[in-house]
């Protein structure tokens, strides 16, 4: 975390309405450093962008402003409201809609959606139908924006192959010596690693649709409104680029289907629900049966294997290289969220049928 100083000097270049009066830090999210700042007259969200991560957080910026321009005007047509259903960033008093510190960090500001909060992991299945479908409308607004405007942030973000790649350089590397404790678990994802290319290889064959998605739909990347408790706006849109909506359902399903926390060290609560899934399904796809492509039906249930395995790579090959990309609050931490992962992999395979009944019962 940068100092609260260092966030102090950049939220006054910011066109806040008034002198800003408190900043505190928000310590969700692995990758961003995130504040919220209290001024005269309301509050803003500030974030540093992690620089190691997103190496081009100009582009990063670029994809937000269209990304945004173009849910403002979908929504304001649809009688919505813009300032609550998407988000808004705030520029610069000397224009521009990021700053660049001494240190050379980039930020940048958003308004505070007020009466909002988070769907939190484990919320009741009325909420998650809600923020899956928050995902869907999202996915349904933005199939008429050109992806071919938007800059692939990360390259490679859901190439599982590549990550796989990276994941066996972790292994043959051992950096941090911890290979001999975790053979287990790197046996278990080797072993299906068949599996990988399928997305990959239906995207670049044209049989699967490219479209703009999210890339990251965690629920808690949902804000519900405090009220009527429906699903309101998509926030963290860091990695809005062109992808597939596969990988999106799949992203969301991994531990939206679970009540269990990411990194819930104990593997006995962590359980695909099928009731969770089956209101993931509903609500997701309640907004986008109209424009899912046939392809995209047949893989719903396989992306949320694939995604879950994904991330299993991900968070074991961060542990491998001794925490370089994650942040983490302890040292077993990235250990302890790859098993939770892989415990999902389990489960999803052990329920494919049952998951597969559940999505052709909605799209028939
Ligand atoms: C990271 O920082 P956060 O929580 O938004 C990651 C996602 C992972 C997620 C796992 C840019 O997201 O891909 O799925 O952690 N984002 C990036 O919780 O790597
Ligand atoms: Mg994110």
């Amino acid at each position: 975390m940068p100092d609260v100083n260092a966030a102090a000097e950049v939220a006054a270049r910011f066109a806040l309405p008034g002198a800003v009066q408190q900043i505190e830090p928000v310590t969700q999210g692995y990758i961003n450093d995130t504040w919220q700042v209290r001024c005269v007259g309301g509050r803003a969200i500030l974030q540093r962008i992690n620089r190691s991560v997103f190496r081009q957080p100009q582009q990063v910026m670029e994809n937000i402003l269209w990304v945004t321009a173009h849910l403002r005007e979908r929504i304001h047509a649809a009688g919505g409201d813009p300032t609550r259903e998407t988000l808004t960033l705030i520029p610069l008093r000397a224009g521009g809609w990021f700053c660049v510190d001494s240190r050379g960090e980039f930020w940048r500001m958003y308004a505070f959606i007020e009466g909002a909060e988070p769907c939190q992991q484990g919320a009741p299945l009325e909420k998650v139908r809600q923020a899956a479908a928050a995902f869907g409308r999202f996915q349904a607004l933005l199939e008429d924006l050109p992806g071919e405007q938007l800059h692939e942030t990360i390259p490679g973000f859901h190439h599982t192959p590549q990550r796989l790649t990276a994941f066996r350089r972790a292994v043959e590397g051992d950096v941090a010596g911890r290979l001999s404790a975790v053979r287990g678990e790197v046996q278990m994802l080797l072993e299906r690693s068949g599996q990988a290319g399928r997305v990959i290889e239906a995207l670049a064959s044209g049989n699967l649709p490219r479209r703009v998605t999210h890339n990251d739909t965690k629920l808690d990347n949902v804000l519900l409104d405090s009220v009527s408790g429906q699903g309101l706006c998509v926030i963290d849109l860091d990695t809005v680029m062109p992808g597939s909506l596969v990988y999106d359902f799949g992203d969301m399903v991994r531990m939206g289907a679970s009540a269990a926390a990411e990194d819930e060290p104990e593997l006995d609560k962590v359980a695909l629900d099928l009731a969770r899934f089956k209101q993931l399904a509903l609500g997701y796809l309640g907004e986008v049966r109209g424009l899912l492509a046939p392809a995209e039906r047949d893989l719903l249930v396989f992306g949320a294997w694939l995604i879950t395995f994904e991330q299993a790579l991900r968070f074991l090959g961060d542990y491998l290289n001794g925490d370089t990309y994650y942040r983490v609050a302890y040292a077993e931490h990235n250990l302890v969220r790859a098993q939770t992962q892989i415990k999902m992999l389990a489960e999803f395979e052990r329920n494919r049928e049952r998951m597969e009944a559940v999505v052709l019962g909605i799209t028939g």
